[in-house]
Order: C-alpha cells, then structure tokens, then sequence
C-alpha cells in the first residue's frame, strides 16, 4: 500500500458512553460545524476528502451475562464492532480513516477495523494521552471502557480479561513492543505495575522537558517501526494537550502539551509517510464556556490538518 495517498474517509462515531462524563457523543458533528472538512481541502488541491457520516449501532442479541466493571459493555461492543466495519470498508476504498470520536474506547473499533486489512506485525501504533488507558476490568478504579482500549488489542494481556461474548468478534492480536506513548502523566497504580512489567515504550511529560518534542517524536517513530516498513495509527486523546489549548474534554490532565508541541509531532508524523490511519477522541464540547469549547475544536482541527500535511511554513500545490 502506498502510504501519504492524498485521498482521506472521515467517520464520526457519536459515542460516549465508555466515559464517565457525558457529551463525547457532540464531539464529530462540533467538529464538522467547525468547519474540519474545509479546513482538509484547503491543505492542498490534490486532497481528495469524503466525510462518510457517523457510525450508528443496534445492541447484539447476545445472552449478555454481565461481567464485573465494565460500564455500558453492551453499547460498547456494539457500536465498535459497528465502526471496525466501516473502517474496514473506508480502507478497501483506498482512503486513509481518520476516525473521531467519541470516548476513547472507539480504538477498540478503530483498530480491529484496521486490522482486518493488514497484519499485527505491520502496524505499529502511537497513543498521544495524558492517560495509558491500559486498565483491564480488574485494574479499572472506574469501569469507565475508555481507559481500556489499548488493554484490550494487545496479545500480552489477553489471559488478564475474562471471555467477553460481545467482544468475540474483537480478534486484536497487536503487540505491546508495536505500541508506543507520548503525553503521560496520569496513570493509575496497577498501570505503574504493568508498565515496568512489560517494559512498555512511552515518552511522558519528563522525557518531553528533558529530549524536546523534536527527539521525542523521532525516538517514538523509530523504536515501533525500525526500518520505516510498518503502517502507523496515531490514537490522538486531545486530553494529552494542556488544558490551556484544550479544556473542553471529560478527564483533564495539566501540566500537558502545548498545541506547538503536538502540531510538531503531527507534522513529523505526516513527513513520516507512514500514517495509514488515526482517531481524534474526547473532544467534549460539553465542558466549559463556549471559548473553551472553540479553543478546543481550533486544536483538534489543527491536529488532524497537521497528520495530513498541513505545515506551518505553508503549503504549496
Ligand atoms: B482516556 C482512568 F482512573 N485511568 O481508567 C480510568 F483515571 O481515554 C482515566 O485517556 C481514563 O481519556 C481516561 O478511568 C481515559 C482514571
Ligand atoms: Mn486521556
Ligand atoms: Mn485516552
Ligand atoms: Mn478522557
């Protein structure tokens, strides 16, 4: 597959309901009402963008015994086995899927839909957060699904999760070693523990001060994909920037990065050629006053041009 096509799918999956504040669900349709799909087609006259609408769900008909600490299962493996469909079918178009959300428990959709279209090995992924969202149901101080995600897509922890019937379809069998962080600063206790367990990649808000955002990047980029031959998918939390740039999402973080930052990392991650796939999740345009609420959409929509080839120093073409 040739990396950097020019042509995009955009999905809105209006879901909030793996988060414990509500309003995630308003995130995709604030973004399009900000004006995100112009803002894509003046990047560059040969970008090709098709806005292929929201995700809609049924519940399953599955016997659903419930299962300890899992908040809204049933509507979570819904409405991602849902989006993995549609992302699936965005990439047999031959578009990038740049997926926004929603809560962040839509990576479990997100990525199983990619998934389907290559194999574990050639992907590597690059999770921006203030939060790991590594918890399994046993390890969650919240139940709340969207900090379980990248839990539930990778193979090491597979023997820490029950049988989840509704998630059967849900056959992730990524690596930790693909998976690498950048934003850190908010992790709970048995995520500490699995970290230093698993020797899991990140770079948090020290290594940040300490290397530079330009070192960082680079480092995070090399140590999941090596030789540059893997696919990459950023799963890009708005809540790894500061709340200065980004106040208006569910589980605020401070201390975090600024929009320079993350137009930077977005940038290299663009001239990478690598990126086959992304998500932008907790946009809520529910919390704070309307200039937070405008704020945010301004970086979120940054952010997504910047993936895409949006420079700072300007575009040509
Ligand atoms: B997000 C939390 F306990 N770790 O599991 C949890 F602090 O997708 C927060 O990164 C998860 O926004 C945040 O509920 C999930 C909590
Ligand atoms: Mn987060
Ligand atoms: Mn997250
Ligand atoms: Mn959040």
């Amino acid at each position: 597959r040739a990396f950097n096509s020019k042509a995009i799918g955009i999905l809105g999956v209006p879901f909030d309901k793996g988060a414990g504040t509500r309003g995630t669900d308003k995130g995709p349709n604030a973004l399009r009402e900000a004006g995100l799909i112009d803002e894509i087609k003046h990047i560059s006259s040969n970008i090709d963008v098709k806005d292929y609408g929201d995700v809609h769900y049924e519940l399953m008909n599955t016997n659903g015994r419930k299962i300890h600490n899992l908040n809204d299962l049933s509507d979570v493996a819904a409405c991602n086995k849902a989006l993995a469909d549609q992302v699936e079918k965005i990439i047999k178009d031959n578009r990038m899927p740049i997926t926004l959300g929603g809560c962040h428990s839509i990576a479990i959709g997100s990525i199983s839909g990619v998934l389907r279209t290559t194999t574990p090995d050639n992907l590597c992924i690059l999770w921006v957060d203030a939060h790991l969202d590594l918890n399994t149901n046993t390890t969650s101080p919240t139940g709340n699904m969207h900090g379980m995600p990248a839990s539930l897509l990778v193979k090491e922890l597979r023997s820490n999760w029950p049988t989840i019937p509704e998630l059967e379809w849900c056959k992730a069998d990524l690596s930790l070693r693909n998976f690498c962080w950048i934003g850190l600063r908010s992790i709970d206790y048995y995520e500490r523990i699995m970290m230093e367990q698993y020797g899991i990649k990140y770079f948090d808000m020290r290594d940040i001060d300490r290397m530079g955002i330009d070192k960082v990047t680079n480092a995070a980029l090399k140590a999941i994909n090596p030789n540059g031959d893997r696919q990459l998918h950023v799963s890009f939390d708005i809540d790894s920037l500061d709340p200065l740039f980004a106040n208006s999402t569910g589980t605020p973080a401070g201390a975090g990065l600024t929009l320079r930052e993350c137009l930077f990392l977005m940038e290299e991650v663009h001239r990478s050629g690598t990126l086959s796939s992304m998500d932008l999740v907790e946009v809520n345009p529910l919390v704070g006053d309307v200039r937070d609420v405008t704020n945010t959409l301004n970086s979120a929509k940054a952010i997504v041009c910047a993936a895409i080839g949006s420079n700072r120093s300007g575009n040509s073409s």
